[in-house]
């Protein structure tokens, strides 16, 4: 018996999309601003996921210079062919739409394919036999109201990386007045065409529906029961929030499911981002049920027939730095690897002071990974003798707006630690203790958007509320990330602070 329970990707993983080869499943994930970009996961049993590689990793792969943090790396989808694996995706800052190939999902991933005339985002790719279509979304042509969209199909032609043909509109959503028709697949199931999509916009309204059709090109049938899966008729205070945007997979034993994203907002706020969610889905006369009898996604699944539960290592908390960096690592519009950083021999990570700020729209020294929990332990130990605007220390992130910044930094010859909050245009200095000495041990304890702050083990303050950076309160899609932090503040330095390991710890 294999119990699931959900979310089965925690923290800031949303627009699932997967794929099954034999026994094996693969996921993959939006990144926005954050590279690498796409992870990919592999399970043998859906619920335990090891990230086994990323898609964009290469420099000439991911343009993000000057994107927000929102932008880049939208909705992908990953699909498997003839000894190939595809993922399309968009790069909303540079380039549109595109797709990337491999025969390891494990990369390296081939150079980005732009495709030309591909209007909208959250492209999906369906194979017949060896015909492959594009199935994306757009704004209708003469939109009638704000998020008027349409699904449409054309053929993409592999050998000649190019759109041909014409495109056709399948669908334009299944109510009378569909806002954000959106994250379509394509499916053909049992000689039927299903066209599954996200209706409503990704927060509150958010929704899984679908049609079908005889023909590949249609007409498409709205499901009568749509939409099929939604958590909008529970009300805002029930815990799981903004389901939608799913991809459906079925299990060697013909057992069917569906990967969606949702939230889990505390207070009306989301800082995990939107997370990765598993329900069971059968069929009733031709149309997808999804978790019959309840209607939601459940808590926790427990299926006797899927695959005995594969073993789990389990995995080093602590964030070691080395050399490749640890895969929990991600930084801002670069691989953090590419940051000119050097990693010693004790284990050490030596983070320059660069002039870029966490603000700037260009690659600061930070090197994060993804809140997973909102009660949380971090804890670094901090070499650094910062001379001038120099600072480094912890940024706990949710853009270049939103975040909170604890950093060592010197004023007139007097080393201190500074904790500020910026919530879009209002600064708050928090606390600012004097230190002495080079070392000194940072610690952000987070509990239920409580965030208390400790300088060497001494409370530097009343812990404060970080609720307010999430997408709830500050726009965008992510979630929160935390991480070690350098910076000059637009100045030329040529030094750098010195970062023990991350102890990261979350707490269910
Ligand atoms: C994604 C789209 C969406 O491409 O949010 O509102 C976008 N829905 O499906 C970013 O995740």
């Amino acid at each position: 018996m294999v119990k699931i329970i959900n979310p089965i990707q925690k923290g800031f993983y949303p627009d699932p999309s997967i794929c099954r080869v034999s026994d094996d499943y693969y996921m993959v994930h939006s990144t926005f601003a954050y590279a690498p970009g796409i992870p990919v996961f592999k399970s043998r049993d859906l619920k335990n996921w090891t990230l086994i590689g990323q898609v964009l990793e290469r420099k000439e792969q991911l343009q993000l210079t000057g994107a927000r943090v929102s932008q880049g790396i939208y909705a992908p989808t990953i699909r498997y062919h003839n000894g190939l694996f595809y993922v399309i995706a968009t790069n909303v800052s540079a380039g549109g739409n595109f797709y990337v190939t491999a025969t390891d999902p494990k990369g390296p991933w081939s150079d980005p394919v732009f495709l030309e005339n591909a209007p909208g985002i959250d492209p999906s790719l369906y194979f017949e036999e060896d015909t492959c279509y594009y199935i994306g979304q757009r704004t209708k042509e003469h939109p009638a109201y704000y998020g008027d969209c349409e699904i449409w199909i054309q053929e993409l032609d592999i050998k000649e990386k190019k759109l041909v043909k014409q495109p056709v509109v399948l669908f334009d959503g299944s109510m009378k007045r569909t806002i954000w028709a959106e994250g379509p697949h394509l499916y053909k199931i049992r000689g039927m065409y299903y066209l599954l999509l996200a209706e409503g916009g990704t927060e509150f309204n958010h929704s899984v529906t679908v049609a079908r059709s005889q023909s590949l090109f249609g007409p498409y049938e709205a499901c009568p029961n749509n939409p099929i899966l939604t958590h909008r008729h529970l009300g805002h205070n029930y815990p799981v929030q903004c389901i939608g945007h799913g991809d459906l997979i079925e299990t060697p034993c013909n057992e069917w499911f569906m990967v969606m994203l949702g939230t889990r907002p505390f207070n009306g706020c989301a800082e995990l981002g939107r997370e990765t969610f598993l329900a069971e889905v059968i069929w009733e006369d031709g149309w997808p049920v999804v978790s019959p009898g309840l209607g939601k996604v459940p808590e926790c699944l427990e299926f006797s027939t899927l695959e005995k539960e594969q073993e789990v290592l389990p995995s080093e908390p602590d964030i070691q730095w080395t050399d490749p960096l640890d895969t929990r690592l991600i930084g801002l519009r670069d691989h953090p690897s590419r940051l000119p950083i050097k990693i010693t021999g004790d284990g050490s990570l030596q983070l320059p002071y660069l002039p870029e700020t966490i603000e700037d729209l260009s690659v600061p020294a930070y090197v994060g990974t993804r809140l997973l929990s909102r009660t949380f332990h971090i804890r670094v130990l901090i070499e650094s003798e910062p001379k001038g605007a120099e600072e480094a220390g912890l940024v706990y992130f949710y853009n270049e707006t939103h975040y909170v910044k604890v950093v060592i930094c010197e004023r007139d010859g007097q080393l201190e630690a500074v904790t500020t909050i910026r919530k879009g245009e209002d600064w708050e200095e928090k606390s600012r203790i004097e230190v002495t000495g080079k070392i000194h041990e940072i610690k952000l304890l987070g509990h239920d958007q409580a965030l208390s702050v400790e300088i060497d083990n001494r409370t530097t303050g009343q812990p404060f509320h970080i609720g307010d950076l999430c997408s709830q309160k500050a726009g965008g899609f992510t979630g929160c990330t935390v991480g070690v932090y350098a910076s000059a503040v637009h100045e030329a330095s040529d030094r750098f602070a010195v970062f023990g390991p991350l102890h990261v710890r979350f707490f269910d």
